[in-house]
């Protein structure tokens, strides 16, 4: 952050320098810094909270019990026809950690009092998964009201039987009230990414099957890896076949990787160290691109390495995160260093962009968290104040060209800025949690005692792994 020494000490600074004792100015230049850090970080987070109300306000106006607010229109949205309250269980942890407590208890009354799974849709699981099931176990150990168990267990009693496939990988889509199942095309995110709520459900009900599914899940399709150790985009659960084997760490395939080391860190299972490790050696190996403009992750054939294309985008910007949290804070900041840039070059971020070229592939941004998750884990374990600039930029960016009178909304297209008519879930419980945790005092999350799902629901650790 730059630096705007206060009067006073500079003042005292001067005195000191005057009388050439330069040891004590030296000692002073930093005290002010800190100071000045400390209250910029102060009003920065005061900001995000604001903004958080902004939004949360808009989705009580209009979009009361619902699960999505319409920003522009200033209606609602529910996924299937019913609302499973996907905003307020979103957004319940990110109002617990900003300390808004009205909020928070106005949301959870809803929650518990209306939110049912009784209902007789198929609902997509992985979504499901990681921001209701997640949301609902996070409120749960953080607030401590067994109802929000209570919802959680019969929610992942109703979606078990997604897992019924030939190969134990799940399929897309499950009945909450039949059980039935469809979509056998499957892609690893989806089939990755629901171990810290199957497994943190398994140890707070006493029931094992949770975990037992959502591991079995996730070695199936790490022993259907290629002979260079990749995965690719897409897999039939029933057969075990790939039908899509592009390989790259976006949309699809992102967070499969994330839960391996999540996974790990929360459970202290040592199977998924193992296949983190081997698995983020090859990505390393036959993804990483160093060009021009940058250190990237491109796309490869997952069977001979050969690079298909340069794309990056919003969503593959989950990855510095995850290779700080592993240790690699090389590679995280290399390319938490091209993220920014990409975010920089258009303003705000897009969805894809050839890093090659620096060309537009997919012009909207959806309030997408990842690129702000990055930076808030950077500073996190680097302490480096360039990573607040950052987190400035983006806010500033967002509130310049997403806000509107009544919440915020995502963009069309990021040339134009023209705004498109959704406020997803994960601005409340990931874009703005990110950002305030960035600014927040540091002890506000703690990542010795609890680890975040990918919709950033905060789970306790369950085992010591430091
Ligand atoms: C969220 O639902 C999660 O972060 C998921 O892992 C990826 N997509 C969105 C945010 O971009």
């Amino acid at each position: 952050m730059k630096i705007k020494l206060l009067p006073v000490l500079f003042i005292v600074l001067l005195s000191e320098l005057s009388v050439g004792n330069y040891a004590q100015a030296k000692k002073i230049f930093y005290a002010a810094e800190n100071v000045q850090t400390k209250m910029e970080k102060k009003k920065y987070a005061e900001q995000v909270k604001r903004e958080f109300l902004h939004a949360w306000d808009g989705y009580k106006k209009f979009a009361w019990g619902h699960d999505d607010l319409n920003p522009l229109s200033k209606t609602f949205k529910d996924w299937y026809g019913t609302s499973l309250f996907m905003t307020p269980v979103d957004a319940f942890d990110t109002m617990v950690l900003m300390g808004l407590k009205d909020e928070a208890f106005g949301a959870k009354e809803l929650i518990v009092k209306n939110l049912s799974f009784d209902k007789n849709i198929f609902v997509q699981n992985f979504e499901i998964t990681i921001r209701l099931l997640g949301g609902l176990l996070s409120a749960y150990e953080l607030d401590g009201d067994k109802r929000f168990l209570n919802l959680a267990e019969d929610l992942g009693k109703r979606l078990l039987p997604a897992f019924n496939s030939k190969t134990g990988m799940p399929y897309v889509y499950v009945n909450l009230k039949t059980g039935e199942t469809k979509n056998e095309i499957n892609d690893p995110a989806e089939i990755g990414t629901l171990m810290l709520e199957f497994g943190t459900l398994s140890i707070l009900s006493g029931n094992p099957i949770y975990y037992y599914k959502a591991k079995h899940a996730v070695e199936e399709l790490y022993k259907r890896r290629s002979a260079i150790g990749l995965v690719g985009t897409l897999i039939n659960v029933n057969t075990g076949k790939w039908v899509n084997t592009k390989s790259h760490i976006g949309g699809m395939i992102d967070s499969y990787y994330e839960y391996l080391l999540k996974s790990y860190l929360l459970f202290g299972d040592k199977d998924f160290k193992m296949m983190y490790d081997s698995s983020i050696a090859a990505v390393n190996k036959y993804l990483a691109d160093t060009v021009s403009t940058g250190f990237w992750y491109g796309t490869v054939d997952m069977n001979t390495g050969k690079r298909l294309s340069t794309t990056f985008g919003a969503l593959n910007a989950f990855m510095p995160a995850v290779l700080a949290l592993s240790g690699d804070m090389q590679r995280a900041e290399k390319l938490q260093q091209s993220c920014f840039n990409m975010w920089k070059t258009f303003d705000i971020e897009p969805e894809q962009i050839n890093y090659k070229s620096m060309k537009i592939i997919s012009p909207q941004y959806v309030l997408r968290p990842e690129n702000i998750e990055s930076a808030y884990y950077l500073y996190y374990f680097t302490g480096d104040d360039k990573y607040l600039d950052m987190g400035k930029y983006y806010l500033e960016s967002i509130i310049k060209f997403c806000r509107t009178d009544s919440a915020y909304a995502s963009l069309k297209d990021v040339r134009t800025k023209e705004k498109a008519d959704n406020m997803q879930s994960f601005f409340l419980a990931e874009t703005l949690k990110y950002l305030y945790l960035l600014f927040a005092e540091e002890s506000t999350f703690d990542f010795n005692r609890m680890i975040f799902n990918t919709e950033a629901h905060p789970l306790k650790k369950f085992h010591e792994t430091k």
